[in-house]
């Protein structure tokens, strides 16, 4: 799978990636695999004035022609999935399976999305005055930013896109200046749709390419109503006052700290499989990737040196190559991060951690996932480290565990193994997890595109995906129409004149 391979099938001009002052490494090895320029900050105001602008007339096509340009992005995605899948592995580092699995969630989202086309539903209402009817409507909203981070490089923002232009409206992607050539391949993969649809008005769909600042930008600008931000809790404190602050709307998916609670009942061989992916698939570096495990006292003999055993046969590598599980971290300070962690355990065994193939990749940084057990009481890690690290805790009862689940300030999944339905049904009801996405019998990670996706707490709130989270692009109108000769008011107010 080479690169050059690679751009050529996207139909990207790989000499314009050899320029400009932003470089671009790979995790794999370290090296280079091109340059993009940044955008300065007059330019990416030309860029919102521009969004606006496709806005205005976007907004007035109807939804299911809307639909179709999604349907012709979905197809194109299909064609080149392979290429887009290899492009994500080199540039972020997942496991090419994972490569291909994230341009598969984008597949799904656009079929989603055109469907949900000649879906945007509105209500009617009763209303309390004769002759009245009452509804609500849902119109376009205006320019939705779009803020990704390097884990999750083109799936996060398809996500976003999809929905945001079947629902009318135009969008501004500010990747993460860690992974902006899987971005200008999803660009290149748009505007080709939209020349084969026709009639798309020129920068419905615009790239912002840059650091923080030109993030920071976008997130102050008033013209774009929508900011739908994923990366870390620090960026959502950042992003968050900002748009609230000009009364703008974001979309926050932040940091998470996901459990499995594991339970007397359990199938354990289907556990071990799910907490193994979950805490070392995309090397830890997923914001629902497994970070705590609490295990029944009565299972933890069995259950934790299964689960040391599985660690071992573990293949970390090349994450092109066939076989690997675990690639690299994404650099140098995701390495750092994750030694910081491991040297702050005061009172956990460390299994694991350790930096491996230094000799075959110097400048690149692969780890053999840890596993720390904890002592049986003690407080659960507050922090989300973006690395494979797994915590394991003993517990006693079911109470336990769900206060020990709960008590962390993210909120993004979690799960339970178990075959009680009443610890299953516990779990799940108010008395139990607290996290946007609470499973049973499977791990924390690997949401489907159906489902609304995001967490409360420092996660930040947001939802994306399926379910109604559409209606985060869109603005309710509540209409009132009185078809009668009189003019009642509500409440019972009368007056005369
Ligand atoms: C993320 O890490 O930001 O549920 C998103 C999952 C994926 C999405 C992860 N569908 O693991």
């Amino acid at each position: 799978m080479k690169l050059t391979d690679v751009l050529d099938n996207l139909g990207l001009d790989i000499s314009a990636l050899d320029r400009g002052d932003l470089s671009v490494t790979s995790p794999i090895d370290g090296g280079e695999i091109g340059r993009v320029t940044a955008h300065s900050a007059a330019q990416a105001d030309a860029i919102i004035a521009k969004s606006q602008e496709a806005f205005q007339q976007w907004k007035l096509v109807p939804a299911p022609k809307r639909g179709e340009l999604i349907r012709v992005l979905g197809n194109k995605l299909r064609e080149h999935k392979e290429a887009l899948g290899a492009l994500v592995t080199l540039e972020c580092g997942k496991i090419f399976q994972e490569g291909l699995g994230e341009v598969q969630e984008m597949i799904d989202i656009c079929d989603l999305a055109v469907g949900l086309s000649r879906q945007l539903h509105g209500l009617t209402i009763a209303s309390e005055r004769p002759g009245h009817r009452m509804s609500e409507t849902w119109h376009p909203i205006g320019p939705v930013g779009i803020i990704s981070a390097f884990n999750f490089p083109v799936a996060v923002w398809s996500w976003n896109a999809a929905l945001a232009v079947v629902c009318g409206n135009s969008v501004i992607w500010k990747p993460s200046e860690k992974t902006p050539i899987t971005a200008i391949a999803c660009q290149k993969l748009f505007e080709d749709a939209a020349r084969e649809v026709g009639g798309v008005p020129d920068g419905l769909s615009q790239l912002l390419i840059g650091e923080a600042d030109i993030g920071a930008q976008l997130t102050a600008d008033k013209r774009v109503p929508v900011i739908s931000a994923t990366g870390s809790t620090a960026m959502g404190r950042k992003v968050g006052p900002v748009v609230a602050e000009r009364f703008g709307r974001s979309i926050l998916e932040l940091g998470g700290n996901n459990a499995i609670m594991v339970c007397p009942s359990a199938d354990l061989e289907m556990a071990v499989r799910a907490i193994l992916f979950g805490a070392v698939g995309t090397a830890g570096q997923r914001c629902t990737s497994t970070r705590r495990l609490l295990v029944h006292k009565s299972i933890y003999e069995e259950l934790v040196p299964a689960l040391k055993k599985a660690y071992q046969s573990v293949k970390i590598g090349n994450p092109l190559d066939a076989g690997t599980l675990v690639g690299p971290l994404i650099d140098r300070t995701a390495y750092d991060s994750m030694q910081t962690a491991l040297q702050g355990v005061a009172n956990g065994k460390v299994t694991g951690g350790e930096r491996v193939l230094s000799d075959e990749y110097p400048d690149a940084y692969y780890v053999q996932p840890a596993i720390v057990e904890m002592p049986e009481s003690g407080q659960t890690v507050q922090h989300e480290t973006f690395a494979p690290i797994l915590y394991v805790y003993p517990y006693t009862d079911l109470q336990e565990a769900i206060r020990l689940q709960n008590d962390v300030p993210q909120g993004l999944s979690s799960a339970i193994f178990t075959n009680d339905v009443r610890e299953a049904e516990t779990f799940l009801s108010a008395a139990g997890s607290d996290c946007g996405i609470a499973n049973v019998n499977i791990g924390t990670s690997g949401a489907e595109i159906g489902g609304a996706f995001g967490g409360e707490k420092e996660t930040g709130g947001g939802r994306e995906s399926g379910s109604d989270a559409w209606k985060g692009y869109m603005r309710r109108a509540t209409s009132t129409v009185n078809y009668s000769t009189e003019l009642p008011l509500a409440q019972g107010i009368e007056f005369d004149i």
